[in-house]
């Protein structure tokens, strides 16, 4: 564990990629711009899961190229990246055995891209890593939580542990077996879990990927761990004695979002890398791809003004 520490936060640098179904609407919903975060449209616009897959029909991602994607983050000097595999709306980005409604059975697409990743990955020298939504899951009827899916069903008939069995755990483990070795398993959003749930993700992700780090955020108490992910978009003064990432978008939504035009500047992301690697933690900078999986062209010159300074970030 020490070992597996000690490279994470050698890393300092990854990119994190938020990208799904939610990606098609950028954040408009019947001609209205939602003002909430584009990945949180479903729930937000409490759009029925009827109407929500349908949208898979449109995702054929007609440019997605994946040795382009990290050839262009691995050029910046990032050396891991953090793929969004499913995220609350419950689609699997992924070819998953335990839910049709993944991007390889779902779409016109039809292709995994995270075995594609995995692969471009290998070439670039990045470390893979996956970020699981394992507790809200907005596709599944008993996925109780604080922010369910309560307007196609019903909590008082929603077992939590069903959701659990039937489609977390089996995902978790299809991750963690299906591409290879894995640098991080990043969980999200833990409100309502139980310590002995999110033990028993720890557990199996831990036997099947022991090289693998485990952020924070996997629980709400005391569970298994490697380090702090800090509040969004919040340069954390945490001791320097702990390990801790800081995740951050480029903009304000973490998926694409049509009109949300208010980009950081490249140097202010070089200014929270220094900031973040003074402090031992790890910065995480996020990229939201649009509908056809091309990187927004802002973004490209962001991570192109990030590779002129590669050399400054392969010594931090
Ligand atoms: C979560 C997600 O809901 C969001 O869509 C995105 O994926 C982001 C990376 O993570 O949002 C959070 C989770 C935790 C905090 C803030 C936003 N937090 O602890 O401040």
């Amino acid at each position: 564990t020490r070992l597996r520490r000690r490279q994470f936060t050698q890393d300092r640098f990854g990119i994190f990629v938020h990208f799904g179904i939610s990606s098609i609407l950028e954040g408009w919903w019947k001609g209205e711009c939602f003002e909430g975060l584009s990945e949180w449209i479903m729930y937000g616009r409490k759009i029925p899961l009827k109407e929500y897959q349908k949208l898979a029909d449109q995702f054929e991602m007609s440019r997605f190229d994946a040795e382009a994607w990290v050839k262009a983050f691995a050029a910046t000097g990032a050396r891991y990246m953090v793929y969004v595999a499913k995220h609350h709306d419950g689609f699997a980005m992924f070819h998953s055995h335990v839910s049709d409604f993944n991007i390889v059975d779902a779409t016109p697409f039809g292709r995994d891209p995270l075995k594609e990743l995995s692969e471009a990955c290998a070439r670039h020298d990045i470390r893979l890593g996956v970020y699981y939504s394992h507790v809200i899951d907005w596709e599944h009827p008993h996925a109780w939580g604080p922010q369910m899916n309560d307007w196609d069903f019903s909590p008082e008939e929603a077992d939590f542990d069903t959701y659990w069995r039937e489609k977390a755990l089996p995902q978790i483990e299809e991750l963690c077996t299906q591409y290879g070795d894995l640098g991080v398993f990043w969980f999200d959003m833990p409100a309502g879990l139980s310590d002995a749930h999110a033990e028993e993700a720890a557990a199996l992700v831990r036997r099947l990927q022991p090289g693998a780090v485990i952020n924070s955020r996997i629980g709400v108490g005391n569970s298994d761990f490697d380090y702090v992910s800090t509040d969004d978009n919040y340069p954390s003064n945490l001791l320097p004695s702990r390990d801790w990432e800081m995740c951050a978008t480029m903009n304000t939504s973490w998926g694409w979002k049509r009109g949300d035009d208010d980009w950081k500047s490249a140097s202010n992301h070089l200014y929270t890398l220094a900031h973040t690697v003074s402090r031992n933690g790890n910065y995480l900078l996020n990229v939201g791809p649009m509908p056809d999986g091309s990187i927004p062209s802002r973004a490209i010159e962001i991570l192109n003004d990030l590779a002129e300074y590669k050399q400054a970030i392969d010594i931090t």
